[in-house]
């Protein structure tokens, strides 16, 4: 068994969430926030069968877009140069997949 973590922008989530349950994957929603931007994002933890993880990651891929954001670079160094807003690229998703040792559900 493998333990994916997607990280998903808030605007995919429930597109994605919809998909997971219609392909009976089953998943836990978790509303996080992004250590850059400081933006709530949404990080998904799915408990999967070894040979179903490629399905998994097919679906996470196919509902994901990027976006672009700015943000005010007096934010990001502590003596910004320019003080232009920076485009960001954020996105699709950011996902770990993870070895479980042991799954048990009581
Ligand atoms: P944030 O940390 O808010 O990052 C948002 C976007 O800002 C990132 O998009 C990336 O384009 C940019 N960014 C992040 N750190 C940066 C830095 N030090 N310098 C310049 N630009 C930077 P994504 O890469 O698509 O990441 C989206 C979200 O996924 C992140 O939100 C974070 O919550 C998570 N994430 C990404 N990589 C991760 C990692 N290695 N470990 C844990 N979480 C991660």
């Amino acid at each position: 068994m493998k333990l994916i973590i997607a990280i998903v922008q808030n605007q995919d989530a429930e597109g994605l969430s919809k998909k997971f349950v219609s392909a009976n994957i089953r998943a836990t929603k978790l509303a996080t926030t992004g250590g850059f931007l400081k933006q709530g994002n949404t990080t998904f933890l799915i408990g999967i069968e070894n040979d179903r993880v490629s399905e998994v990651l097919k679906i996470v891929k196919g509902s994901s877009k990027t976006r672009q954001e700015y943000m005010d670079p007096m934010f990001t160094t502590e003596n910004p140069t320019d003080d232009k807003p920076l485009k960001i690229t954020v996105g699709g998703a950011t996902v770990f997949v993870l070895s479980v040792e042991q799954f048990e559900h009581f």
